[in-house]
């Protein structure tokens, strides 16, 4: 079981520890544009947004700061002064909007924001409706009123506050794929307890590694993937304000990346330049966010000699709690617990299921969901078990197999059908670039299978066209199983964090 002091600030384990041990000119991130920081330079950054915090905007320890920006260096530095001064990090996805942020606000009675000078306008326009929020500094802003002129008014020398390791230091806002947001609590133990499991068990990055990826720092998938793992061992960061594969392609390149992190659907985009990576030093890449169908990591391992790290995390257990590194995977299965980490599958009446059963999957570990005033939190956490709303079987070795969010289990004349299975069936279809799979009512069999799908450019939307892909599903697995509704659409609903919300479609029928 992992100890923690009873004082802990997580940013003196994860920056100023590695200055104070001689490692201050290792460098930590890099950015598009030439800019390096080292980790001493990081530390100053931090050091002087603490002051700006505490001394000129009025920050007592627990304030909630809302942070509001694409992935930069200034975003990191803002999440580390935050922290060193007691507050609480409250990062947002950049492309919400101002309804979204007072939602955000008023829930996380956020007092103070730091926002990327870029990203204003939405801040602007929610702020008189937020009296709570009473003071704001923009950075990346060269004006005399910027964050950035206020910090050069200070030292780059902080006394981080004497944090207890289980005060609260992030709100991770998460609209799951239900579009209704709860804010889960996380304290300087679980960072460190996150950074103690996937990072030292899984991936096990060296101090020379050097990693990129999609997601931002406001999900926690890219908190820990794209900040905190690196700093676990001195590594460095590339921090992508925009990383869509083409941008994640050349950041590889130019950066000499080692380590991936990012979403089955960019794998799947990126895959088609695979075979130019083979030339560059990238040896992980980790696939979290939406299950990692078998076709995809088969793909993966095909053009670019990369066996994929798939893992399930939740933003409720701040980072991945079931995975397996490469020498480990079993195609198909997500994974094991991680060490510190226990998961078992569970009934209706929560019973644990035998191996090979369909049912809920049940966490327990060094992190947990604890939602911010929220009644949902009885139904996530039943008896020390979080229920993560996923169901799985688990194998007699302990491997746990995705088959669909429990709500995504499509009940058909009798039979269990996962959506997931019948997508990734539909996928391996070469006209097919997106699909979704839903149960409709259905007055004989309850519910039937339907399938959206969106086609490859140069592709005709038919009638001829949803048979061949209905026959195509009938041959790939148990026919009962075959989409026996088929629409075309342009594009799917996806959440910023790029999950399918299959929830909106069910709303169309
Ligand atoms: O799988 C996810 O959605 C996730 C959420 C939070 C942190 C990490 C991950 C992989």
């Amino acid at each position: 079981e992992l100890q923690f002091p009873e004082r802990l600030n997580c940013a003196t384990e994860l920056l100023d520890r590695h200055v104070a041990d001689g490692r201050g000119d290792r460098v930590v991130i890099r950015a598009p544009g030439g800019l390096v920081w080292t980790y001493a330079q990081l530390q100053d950054q931090a050091n002087r947004i603490a002051q700006v915090l505490v001394q000129d905007m009025g920050l007592v320890s627990g304030n909630r700061v809302l942070l509001r920006a694409p992935n930069n260096p200034m975003l990191a530095a803002c999440w580390f002064g935050v922290i060193k001064a007691g507050g609480i990090a409250v990062a947002t996805m950049p492309l919400l909007r101002a309804k979204e942020l007072k939602a955000i606000i008023d829930k996380g009675q956020v007092t103070h924001a730091l926002c990327d000078a870029a990203l204003a306008e939405e801040l602007a326009l929610a702020r008189p409706e937020v009296p709570v929020l009473r003071a704001v500094r923009h950075f990346n802003d060269a004006g005399p009123d910027g964050l950035e002129a206020a910090m050069a008014r200070h030292s780059g020398r902080f006394d981080n506050v004497d944090t207890a390791a289980d005060d609260c230091c992030i709100f991770a806002f998460t609209s799951g794929t239900t579009g209704v947001p709860k804010a889960t609590m996380h304290f300087h133990r679980d960072v460190m307890a996150t950074c103690a499991c996937f990072p030292r068990h899984i991936l096990r990055p060296q101090p020379d590694d050097v990693f990129i990826g999609s997601p931002p720092l406001a999900f926690t998938f890219g908190l820990g993937g794209l900040l905190l793992f690196p700093m676990t061992v001195g590594a460095s960061t590339v921090l992508l304000d925009k990383a869509g594969p083409p941008q994640l392609l050349d950041g590889i390149k130019e950066f000499g990346a080692t380590t991936l992190f990012t979403a089955p659907t960019s794998y799947r985009t990126l895959a088609a330049r695979g075979t130019e990576l083979r030339k560059t030093p990238l040896r992980q890449c980790v696939s979290a966010g939406e299950a990692l169908p078998a076709t995809t990591r088969a793909q993966w391992k095909e053009v670019t000699g990369i066996e994929l790290i798939d893992g399930i995390g939740a933003t409720e257990l701040l980072h991945i709690f079931i995975s397996a590194d490469e020498a480990h995977s079993r195609p198909g299965a997500t994974g094991r617990a991680i060490p510190g980490y226990r998961a078992k599958v569970i009934d209706e009446s929560g019973r644990e299921c035998p191996p090979g059963t369909v049912g809920k999957l049940a966490v327990q570990g060094p992190t947990g969901c604890r939602y911010l005033d929220d009644a949902r939190q009885a139904g996530y956490v039943k008896d020390g078990w979080n229920l993560t709303g996923d169901a799985y079987l688990m194998d007699a070795d302990g491997y746990f197999v995705y088959q669909a969010r429990t709500d995504d289990m499509i009940i058909s004349a009798g039979y269990n059908i996962a959506s997931p299975e019948v997508e990734e069936a539909l996928m391996a279809h070469p006209a097919v670039a997106e699909c979704a799979v839903i149960g409709v009512p259905d007055e004989e069999r309850g519910q039937i299978v339907k399938a959206y799908v969106v086609l490859r450019p140069g592709q005709a939307e038919s009638a001829a066209m949803a048979q061949a892909l209905q026959d195509h599903v009938k041959q790939s697995i148990a026919p009962y199983k075959y989409p026996r509704a088929v629409e075309f659409r342009p594009s799917l609903p996806r959440t910023q964090t790029g999950k399918l919300q299959r929830f909106k479609l069910k709303d169309t029928e």
